[in-house]
């Protein structure tokens, strides 16, 4: 799979993509990410990829040319599945998302920042607007490793056990069960007995019980998803 990032300030990006599981996943030539520097696509003095908004109002806006000319060149050489423009007015970012990302092979995601990019790019060029949530980021990067790591760890390779990424809080619309390591006590406080028996079915059963019981505690709201 490979994921190009179009930024505006590719520092915010170095970092989450060389680390653990995301480095280990290029690694394996299973996912390539590519960050993009728009400020090397735009033909305006001093590198300009932003101006003020038509109409006032604060903030600036990233201008139509440079984002299309940097979507135009990436396309010359990659079929998108997806050109995902990253905005606090998308859809809410979620697992189920994630899902159905991870089995696209092509992706481009575009930052916005200051007050947003010109409309004319959203309307012609953007295929899907994502939220990571009901907050407000100074830019779309962070949102945009957040897709990328939670992408990355489904595509089938990436993690070592397999089965892991199925069991994840979130995978079933239940919170994951409380996990526990060695020492069987620490500071006299003790690890479920359960859980040293043994007994796969009655560890099975105990964890899911945990399960159904911090959703219903933490997170009723998921007990209702279809
Ligand atoms: Cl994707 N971008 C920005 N700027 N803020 C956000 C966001 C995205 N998702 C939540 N807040």
């Amino acid at each position: 799979m490979q994921i190009d990032i179009i930024t505006v300030v590719p520092g915010l990006l170095e970092g989450p993509f060389s680390h653990s599981i995301l480095k280990r996943a290029a690694e394996k030539n299973l996912l390539q990410v590519n960050i993009i520097n728009l400020r090397t696509y735009t033909t305006y003095a001093r590198a300009q990829v932003d101006d003020y908004p038509f109409g006032g109002g604060a903030g600036m806006v990233l201008m139509a040319e440079p984002l299309v000319n940097a979507i135009e060149a990436l396309q010359k050489n990659t079929m998108y599945d997806d050109i995902i423009f990253l905005t606090p007015d998308g859809e809410t970012f979620n697992q189920q998302m994630a899902n159905s990302l991870s089995l696209k092979k092509n992706l481009m995601l575009i930052c916005g920042h200051y007050k947003g990019i010109d409309h004319r790019v959203r309307e012609h060029f953007i295929t899907k607007e994502i939220s990571i949530g009901d907050y407000v980021l100074s830019g779309g990067e962070l949102a945009a490793a957040v897709l990328t790591d939670a992408i990355g760890r489904l595509i089938p390779g990436v993690l070592n056990d397999e089965s892991s990424a199925l069991s994840d809080s979130f995978q079933d619309n239940l919170l994951a069960p409380p996990v526990y390591t060695r020492p069987e006590v620490f500071r006299e406080w003790k690890v479920p007995e359960v859980l040293l028996s043994g007994n796969h079915k009655l560890i099975e059963d105990w964890r899911h019980n945990q399960s159904m019981e911090r959703t219903q505690k933490l997170r009723p709201d998921l007990l209702d998803k279809p």
